[in-house]
């Protein structure tokens, strides 16, 4: 058991989880290696030397417990044991030591919001066992009024009557998702008991699912209308999160050098400051979701009105705030990951320019402050893919929104949304990773449990890797980069031109070192006429055209381009 180590040199404290490049896998979808169709663990392990030689630290694995899969893999029914699909504890043990032997890192995901409706504990619950009674949210109440309005994030009510108990159960998600009671301090113990087995298997450490919904208020009084869910302020940051998250931390995680990342939807840089470090509840990270809002309709996510649009400027002065005003916190960067859309479809451009674009992004994420996130299929360029009908989807999120709006005649028809879902489902990200042009993309030998995009024949590792001037390429030059350069980690944030419509600008600097990024986010050429920054001395790290190094720095920058410059 290694205590956490703050070995702080000048003013920066540096640590292994600030200079890693995170690589989340969605493990459904990632490599089958066994033929059902399902990725699985030792899928993940067969690519551990890809993963290795893109240049990645850390690999975030999303739920691998066992789990009914009604929201895949997020609704556990046993927390020490492995979903058959995805294998065995022996598989996971394998892909454990597969990453550590080549210094790479692991981290769980930890699902503890709620549990599935098929977890012993809630059966026990269900049936008033004693020890169990008050182990989630039981409310009186006649079998047609839930107990208060507040709905649930995959649509519909957040209460369930259950018959064999006769009383509604709170899920803030989907019906098989019943909340734990965190005011329960057995079930607190039980919590911090299953965080600690998995840490003495050797983890580093946890992405903490929907963290900031774990504390109800007392009597958990109706939602205001127009946010969505509606009660979403009432158990957003609760009144007792912090108690709840600083007993965990103390417990478990400041006993060991792991890393934590907690996802927080719903907010801000202020609120994320009460929650990090040893001042805050001692959470390394937050995966806020303020700039996942930036195209949405006025209504939210799900809103099929307004979607699709969004300004630079106010994705910058998002994005600029995450990185700089959090104090001694650290920041997290992304812009996919399995809840939302392919990010060269939605923030870049998936047809004439993608792989400039999708090199733009990457540019971005990776000369970000805070410790960058990559979602699997981002270092090719995966892209959005179409779905015809409700029949085509998966996700329990989509299907629940758009049963909303049909049963509240928002809409008549998936034909209606159909553009709209297409554009903002999660189903995006859940498309079978491309591995090459051969059948369901060398993703399984069987049939895919989701269908493979259409453009795998285009796009796909095998051909990326073949390709030098590819965008996997460019990530794992980019990566090499950031591993070399301190500026990139450490380094001050600064924003230039924030008004600018087209250019993303920005400089890192620390100590005598500076580099300053430029970003042309259209598809319109724009110009770079910085005034207070010598240029005279700089010459470019990196770059998405070829021959940007002999076009100096001020002047007009081509659609997506992207320079990287050393002042
Ligand atoms: O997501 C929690 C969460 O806040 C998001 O669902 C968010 O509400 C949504 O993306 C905004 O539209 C986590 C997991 O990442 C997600 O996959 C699970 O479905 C959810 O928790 C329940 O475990």
């Amino acid at each position: 058991m290694t205590r956490r180590s703050v070995t702080a040199t000048t003013d920066r404290d540096r640590q292994w989880w600030k200079e890693a490049v995170v690589y989340q896998v969605y493990p459904r979808s990632f490599y089958d290696s066994d033929g059902d169709g399902v990725g699985d663990l030792p899928g993940v392990t067969a690519k551990v030397e890809y993963l290795d030689d893109l240049g990645v630290d850390v690999v975030w694995l999303c739920p691998v417990y066992e789990s009914p899969n009604a929201d895949n893999g997020y609704d556990i029914s046993d927390y020490r044991a492995i979903m058959d699909e995805f294998g065995t504890m022996a598989d996971w043990e394998t892909l454990l030591d597969a990453l550590h032997e080549r210094e790479m890192r692991l981290l769980m995901d930890l699902v503890v919001n709620h549990t599935s409706d098929e977890h012993e504990w809630f059966q026990r619950s269900r049936r008033r066992e004693d020890g169990y009674e008050d182990y989630y949210y039981w409310r009186d109440g006649s079998p047609d009024e839930p107990p208060n309005n507040w709905g649930s994030f995959m649509g519909g009510s957040a209460w369930t009557y259950d018959e064999v108990r006769e009383q509604w159960y709170l899920h803030l998600f989907d019906e098989k998702q019943p909340d734990l009671n965190w005011r329960n301090a057995d079930v607190r113990d039980e919590i911090a008991s299953l965080v600690e087995w998995w840490l003495e298997k050797g983890i580093d450490g946890f992405r903490i699912d929907a963290s900031n919904y774990i504390s109800k208020p007392e009597g958990l009084p109706d939602g205001a209308s127009g946010r969505s869910p509606t009660g979403v302020e009432q158990f957003s940051h609760g009144p007792r999160v912090h108690e709840y998250l600083r007993e965990l931390y103390e417990r478990t995680f400041s006993n060991y050098d792991v890393m934590t990342v907690a996802e927080m939807n719903d907010t801000s840089v202020e609120l994320a400051r009460e929650y990090l470090g040893e001042s805050g509840d001692g959470l390394d990270m937050i995966v806020h979701f303020e700039h996942m809002g930036v195209d949405a309709g006025p209504g939210g996510r799900w809103d099929p009105e307004g979607w699709g649009e969004w300004s630079l400027p106010a994705f910058k002065e998002i994005m600029s705030r995450w990185q700089r005003d959090l104090g001694d916190g650290w920041n997290a960067p992304y812009l996919g990951n399995h809840d939302q859309p392919r990010i060269v479809s939605r923030f870049g451009d998936d047809g004439e320019y993608r792989t400039e674009s999708a090199k733009l992004l990457a540019t971005f994420l990776l000369t970000s402050r805070g410790t960058p996130f990559v979602y699997q299929g981002e270092e090719i360029g995966m892209t959005n893919a179409e779905f015809d009908g409700l029949a085509d989807l998966d996700d329990p999120q989509t299907v629940g929104a758009i049963e909303d709006l049909l049963a509240a005649g928002t809409v008549d028809s998936y034909a209606e949304v159909r553009e709209f879902v297409n554009y903002v489902s999660r189903d995006h990200a859940r498309t079978p990773m491309q591995w090459d042009d051969t059948e369901n993309a060398g993703f399984t030998d069987g049939d895919p449990w989701f269908a493979v995009n259409d453009d795998y024949t285009e796009v796909n590792v095998a051909d990326a890797i073949a390709d030098e001037d590819s965008i996997w390429h460019y990530y794992r030059r980019l990566i090499d980069r950031r591993h070399d350069a301190d500026v990139l980690v450490y380094g001050d944030y600064d924003l230039l031109c924030p008004d600018d419509e087209q250019l993303y600008a920005y400089t890192r600097t620390l100590d005598d070192e500076a580099v300053l990024v430029v970003l042309n986010w259209s598809a319109d050429p724009a110009a770079f006429e910085p005034e207070d920054i010598d240029v005279s001395a700089s010459s470019v790290l990196i770059s998405n055209y070829d021959d940007a190094s002999a076009r100096g720095v001020r002047r007009d920058y081509r659609p997506y381009e992207a320079v990287v410059v050393e002042l």
